[in-house]
């Protein structure tokens, strides 16, 4: 079996636990309160402009192949800060004041920490779990409604083909990397997918009940 097929099976609770969450169901139907999309976008703006930095230590570690791809997708997420932009001005959202909540913070410090510390298989399967996680959750989030919602540029974005792709890439990738490791690599590496599994859920319970330093 593919790791990302086994990792999917033994952790499919957490995952979906983790896209049925209210916040991309109520996002889905159209019943999502403003004040709380905003503050995803807000959060999510932080989330991906560190991205950005996270991106750049795991290019140190990929071999000649794997630069130009990695470069693409840093290139993409400059193309997201733009989308947030676009939104965040019709909104009069301000990105440029915006603090990270404390599971913000600790998810971009996990990612940050994964890029210097793990090697590049365990930073493969947290960059593969994170963006598999929105590209579904985007994906149920434009079944659920119809084009020309104020949410279009993250939908197009997120669920869109190129995205789509790109999880393809990833996933073809990191089955490759870690085929025929032993039991113990593979438990590692399984944490490592059910901790990112586990921030997803948290950022959107974080976004649906905009929790905030005390
Ligand atoms: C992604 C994201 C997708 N923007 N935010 C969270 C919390 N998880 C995953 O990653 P990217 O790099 O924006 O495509």
């Amino acid at each position: 079996m593919k790791y990302t097929e086994h990792a999917h099976q033994k952790y499919s609770a957490e995952w979906d636990r983790m896209l049925s969450h209210s916040f991309i169901t109520e996002l889905a139907e159209g019943k999502l309160a403003d004040e709380i999309f905003d503050f995803w976008a807000l959060q999510d703006y932080i989330f991906v402009r560190e991205a950005i930095r996270f991106f750049g230590i795991l290019m140190a570690k990929l071999p000649r192949e794997y630069q130009q791809p990695i470069q693409q997708s840093t290139a993409g997420l400059e193309h997201e800060l733009k989308i947030f932009e676009e939104y965040g001005e019709k909104r009069g959202l301000d990105f440029a004041g915006a603090q990270p909540t404390p599971i913000n913070d600790a998810y971009v410090n996990f990612l940050i920490a994964t890029a210097y510390n793990e090697d590049r298989d365990a930073n493969f399967v947290v960059l593969y779990t994170a963006e598999k996680a929105y590209h579904e959750a985007w994906k149920k989030v434009r079944a659920g409604l119809k084009p020309g919602t104020p949410y279009e540029g993250f939908i197009n974005n997120w669920a869109g083909d190129d995205f789509a792709n790109y999880v393809q890439w990833l996933d073809t990738e990191l089955n490759k990397m870690v085929e025929g490791y032993p039991e113990s690599r593979i438990a590692y590496l399984d944490d490592i997918f059910l901790k990112t599994v586990r921030y997803e859920h948290l950022f959107w319970e974080m976004a649906y009940g905009r929790l905030e330093w005390l």
